[in-house]
């Protein structure tokens, strides 16, 4: 946010910090809210210093903002100590995106995370994570981060309100066995990804993601079937 008038901006800041830019409520954050570092990685914060639970499946992220329009998306780094952009990139130098980046209105809300379904590989029950959720109210990117512990047992408490979730895992992580083109690159991607994550493991990610995709092709047949017995 940006006022013309230096008075105006210190009146402001005086009744109204906590919404100034755009802040988390839910879950924790590295540090107390500093509006004046948001542009910068973690909101200046360089190091994880408030490690929190967060559900390994159906969690979400609240928040509120002093912009009415904006782009969102959600980083995550599954470094244990992320302290540069750099923790957040794929191997192939792009975002490493939970969410996507998706455009919308409105002064607060809450966004859906699904850490598993993003098709990034080293994520499990008690993995250490960071999300970091970039905002674009429309005066630059914005940056608040996450540290968290990824936990099958942990509940969101009931008081922390989630009605609407907006967002969703990048689409190119999304399976599309229909579609040709990324259904063979979510094959390659499953095969690499069950390579090089927990060798400890007792379950095979890639056999898990062949059956399925196996399954799924199968299922596709069994309709082209049914649609050539109905169309004959
Ligand atoms: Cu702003």
């Amino acid at each position: 946010m940006k006022l013309t008038s230096s008075v105006l901006v210190t009146a402001f800041a005086a009744v109204s910090v906590v919404n100034a830019h755009f802040s988390i409520t839910f879950p924790g954050v590295r540090g107390p809210f500093n509006e004046d570092n948001e542009p910068q990685f973690c909101d200046g914060y360089t190091a994880p210093a408030n490690r929190t639970r967060f559900p390994l499946t159906n969690g979400f992220i609240t928040w509120e903002a002093s912009h009415g329009s904006w782009t969102i998306g959600v980083l995550l780094s599954t470094s244990t100590s992320p302290t540069s952009f750099g923790n957040f990139h794929t191997s192939s130098g792009g975002d490493q995106l939970v969410v996507g980046y998706f455009q919308g209105t409105g002064t607060s809300g809450c966004i859906r995370i699904m850490p598993t379904a993003a098709g990034i590989s080293g994520i499990q029950n008690g993995s250490n994570v960071t999300l970091q959720m970039v905002f674009d109210g429309g005066d630059g990117r914005l940056y608040q981060c996450m540290d968290v512990t990824l936990d099958d047992q942990y509940r969101i408490p009931t008081d922390v309100r989630c009605a609407n979730p907006q967002g969703q895992p990048p689409s190119n992580s999304s399976s599309s066995p229909s579609s040709t083109q990324s259904g063979s690159s979510s094959l390659v991607k499953t095969g690499t990804s069950g390579g090089t994550s927990s060798p400890t493991s007792t379950g095979s990610p890639s056999k898990g993601g062949a059956v399925v995709t196996a399954v799924n092709g199968l299922l596709g047949l069994g309709l082209a079937g049914v649609l050539a017995v109905i169309l004959a």
